[in-house]
């Protein structure tokens, strides 16, 4: 090739990559100067091992079951029968079950193929079409991560500032736990390995004012999000709940607005679990769920439970204990992993 054309295809390509570069840089350190909202969905991480490996357990339990059905009998009354207690072990809930298997049913399918067919169209028709983005507004923008004790709301918040970060933002940790004696040396821990800062208080101080500080210090910093991480606590904590309204409103009043406050819910107490949701509705709006811990559970069609009665998306799920552990909700590839076995 003519030297002077290679020289100038290499200048070229240097152009057009230093532009992205550059471009991409000025996105992420333009904070307060763009009104443009940015949303956050970094593309599926993959932690070790697919879905279907992940939700084992329900995949497991709700797939043996259906398989029977399935592969062996006609459908008939004891299939239908069949069909509604293994959506209802998986934790579908009994409402959310008896539409769907009256879906299914509607369609008089002939064969058990067809009705696997249905079935798979009918689950993921409950879940498809919402909004599962991380809307995250100017910089820095908030995110509040909210629930009841141990459901896994610190390691969800180490596990999104991974996944922001990796996906060329910069996020600050807000430790507003001050009430549960070393929370905010647990969170420390997971930000040094995540490699972001952190703003925290002393034991007891007010967690409005950590969410405040931590907010300042990002603003300052020109960082892109911060997380709060905020105490468990139980709804019947009135106190503690009141405390939480105003971390919220805190926020708005220095921000602006709160861009997303996550409720994370542990999938391994099942139904039980879902009070929460309207619990935690009535002090802070919530914006998405954080549904953890499904890699523990064979109950993992509570999230078509949540969704069906609840209308709150789940944005995220939980399926280790790992960094790369929690993984934006996908309806589709859900649903599939769900019925692998089937
Ligand atoms: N298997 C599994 N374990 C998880 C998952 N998410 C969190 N955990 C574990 O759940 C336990 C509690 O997690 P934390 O993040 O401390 O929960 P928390 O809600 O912050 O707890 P408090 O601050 O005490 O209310 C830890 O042992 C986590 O490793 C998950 O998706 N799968
Ligand atoms: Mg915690």
């Amino acid at each position: 090739m003519d030297p002077v054309l290679l020289f100038a295809i290499v200048v070229a390509l240097a152009v057009v990559i230093g532009v992205f570069v550059l471009r991409r840089r000025g996105r992420v350190s333009a904070q307060g100067r763009t009104s443009e909202e940015t949303r956050a969905r970094p593309e599926t991480m993959s932690g070790a091992g697919s879905l279907a490996d992940r939700l084992e357990k329900t995949r497991r339990a709700l797939g043996g079951r259906l398989k029977g059905l399935f592969n062996l009998g006609p459908v008939d009354g004891e299939f239908w029968a069949g069909l509604e207690e293994a959506l209802i072990a998986a934790d579908v809930g009994v409402q959310a079950t008896a539409e769907v298997v009256n879906r299914v049913r509607a369609t008089d399918p002939g064969e058990t193929v067809e009705a696997r067919q249905v079935l798979h169209d009918e689950l993921l028709a409950i879940l498809d079409g919402k909004d599962r983005d991380l809307h995250l507004g100017r910089s820095p923008s908030v995110v509040v991560v909210v629930g009841v004790n141990g459901v896994g709301k610190t390691t969800s918040i180490a596990k999104l500032a991974a996944r922001i970060e990796a996906s060329g933002s910069k996020a600050l940790l807000g430790a507003a736990d001050t009430f549960r004696a070393a929370a905010d040396a647990q969170l420390k821990t997971w930000a040094d390995r995540v490699g972001v800062e952190i703003v925290s208080g002393q034991a007891g101080a007010d967690p409005a004012a950590v969410a405040f500080d931590a907010f300042q210090a990002a603003r300052a910093r020109h960082l892109d999000v911060v997380i709060v991480d905020t105490a468990g606590r139980l709804h019947s904590k009135h106190n503690l709940m009141q405390e939480l309204g105003k971390i919220v409103r805190v926020l708005e009043r220095e921000a602006g607005s709160v861009d997303e406050v996550l409720l994370v819910l542990d999938a391994t107490t099942g139904q039980n679990g879902l009070a929460q949701i309207k619990q935690f509705t009535d002090v802070v709006g919530i914006t998405g769920i954080v549904l953890t811990k499904l890699d523990g559970t064979a109950k993992g069609g509570i999230v078509v439970a949540i969704e069906r009665d609840y209308g709150v998306p789940v944005k995220f799920i939980g399926v280790g204990e790992g960094m790369e552990d929690l993984i934006p909700f996908e309806p589709r590839a859900f649903v599939d992993a769900l019925l692998a076995d089937a």
